[in-house]
């Protein structure tokens, strides 16, 4: 049976504070603090665990090797004699916003029956632009039966961020849909991440019928406003798109389009009156993991910095006292990954497939993830410093941790890709 899995990527042991994503307001007005590792790892796990009691599938994703002493060589450094900023970005625990890892197809959208997964170049930030060759190796792994095809990155120079540009939207998931790629062409200072040219492709290489596929163009302003992905500003799930007004640069256009590609679609705007861009971006109210509950109707899963922004909160409880899509809000605490710009659904790459499909060591039930907490809890470092980044007495304990998490698991296949 085909079913909606959210494969969250675990935080590694090398979760840090450089401030490396120009764009990313979180990050870079967090460069410098000390981050806590081993506090941000279980809050990811504690977020599964609130997926797992509302009833819903979950997979995970692992920590990379970190610092990539392999991107290092091919820059002809090696960590203890690097700048600091390559230093920086060779240890980078980015790996953990798995909606970057791929853009994922299920199998009803595409012309020959199989979901197709592209791993995303992440070309733009230098610090993620090296996570790709992992990632490709651990959904080869787990998604290595014949009703998957597993792709290789677009080609730079086209920038893609995978599904974080990327929205899906269909009757039920496994039904055919309407997917809607998000590209950006400018952002005031910041780049735009996402290129039109690769979002094409990947349409191409996933054998979408263009009748259910809609290139739509983020607004200059809200990239200029800190969204550096679309999924700071829009999410949907089912027949809902729920978005800010000022997501994309023609409104009224992707509306029509989308209306005539699905009918039935419901759009649930927040109008720029209730709730400014700035509120939107400085809560994460769109980074939500918005979920079909089994018993049907849908769930928002949001950050507490949602809760704390009174716009945003009044906004959500009149929508769940009314009659809206959204029928309950789940609060998670994922703060440490919130200090880099990453919400709950930065944490998670959605996978429409059957999980008997899907190699069980990538999915997890309470047991897994309190066997999975033990080793965060014994190996994950309590705090990185900033100045820790430069001293390479840092890496043999986050080796170890990273080696300790594939054993528990049995995936030490992984530990050199
Ligand atoms: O690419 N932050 C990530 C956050 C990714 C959020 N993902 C989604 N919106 N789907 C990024 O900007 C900061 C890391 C640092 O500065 O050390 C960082 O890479």
């Amino acid at each position: 049976m085909l079913t909606e899995i959210n494969f969250d990527g675990i935080i590694g042991p090398s979760h840090n504070y450089a401030g490396l994503s120009p764009g990313n307001l979180a990050a870079t007005r967090n460069r410098g603090l000390t981050s806590h590792p081993r506090e941000a790892a279980l809050q990811g796990i504690a977020k599964m665990r609130a997926n797992l009691a509302l009833g819903l599938p979950q997979g995970i994703l692992l920590p990379h090797a970190r610092p990539d002493h392999r991107w290092l060589e091919s820059l002809a450094t090696r960590y203890a004699e690097a700048p600091p900023h390559l230093q920086a970005q060779a240890l980078s625990a980015s790996a953990m916003w798995a909606a970057n890892a791929a853009t994922v197809s299920p199998a009803p959208d595409t012309a020959d029956g199989r979901c197709h997964l592209t791993v995303a170049n992440l070309v733009t930030m230098p610090h993620r632009s090296h996570e790709w060759p992992e990632t490709l190796a651990q959904l080869r792994l787990a998604f290595a039966g014949d009703s998957f095809r597993v792709h290789a990155p677009v080609p730079p120079p086209f920038g893609d961020e995978g599904a974080a540009n990327h929205m899906r939207l269909a009757p039920a998931h496994d039904l055919p849909g309407v997917e809607v790629f998000v590209y950006g062409v400018s952002g005031g200072p910041f780049p735009a991440r996402q290129h039109r040219e690769a979002s094409a492709a990947v349409a191409r290489r996933h054998r979408l019928d263009p009748a259910r596929t809609l290139f739509v163009q983020q607004s200059d302003a809200a990239i200029a406003a800190g969204a550096f992905h679309n999924d700071v500003v829009a999410v949907a799930n089912g027949t809902v798109l729920f978005a800010h007004e000022q997501a994309f640069a023609d409104r009224e256009g992707f509306h029509d389009a989308l209306r005539a590609a699905m009918p039935q679609v419901e759009i649930v705007e927040v109008p720029a009156a209730r709730v400014s861009l700035e509120d939107a971006i400085a809560s994460y109210l769109f980074n939500a993991q918005l979920v079909t509950l089994p018993a049907g109707g849908q769930a928002l899963v949001l950050p507490s910095e949602a809760r704390e922004t009174p716009s945003v909160w009044n906004w959500l409880e009149e929508h769940v006292a009314g009659n809206g899509p959204i029928r309950h809000l789940e609060v998670v605490d994922v703060r440490q990954s919130m200090a880099n710009g990453g919400g709950p659904a930065c944490l998670r790459l959605r996978v429409v497939a059957d999980p008997a499909t899907i190699d069980p060591r990538f999915l997890v039930d309470e047991a897994r993830l309190d066997a999975i907490s033990a080793v965060i809890a014994a190996h994950w470092p309590e705090a990185i410093p900033f100045d820790g980044i430069a001293d390479p007495a840092l890496l043999p304990a986050i080796a170890e941790a990273r080696r300790a998490l594939l054993d528990q698991l049995g995936l030490v296949e992984l530990i050199d890709r």
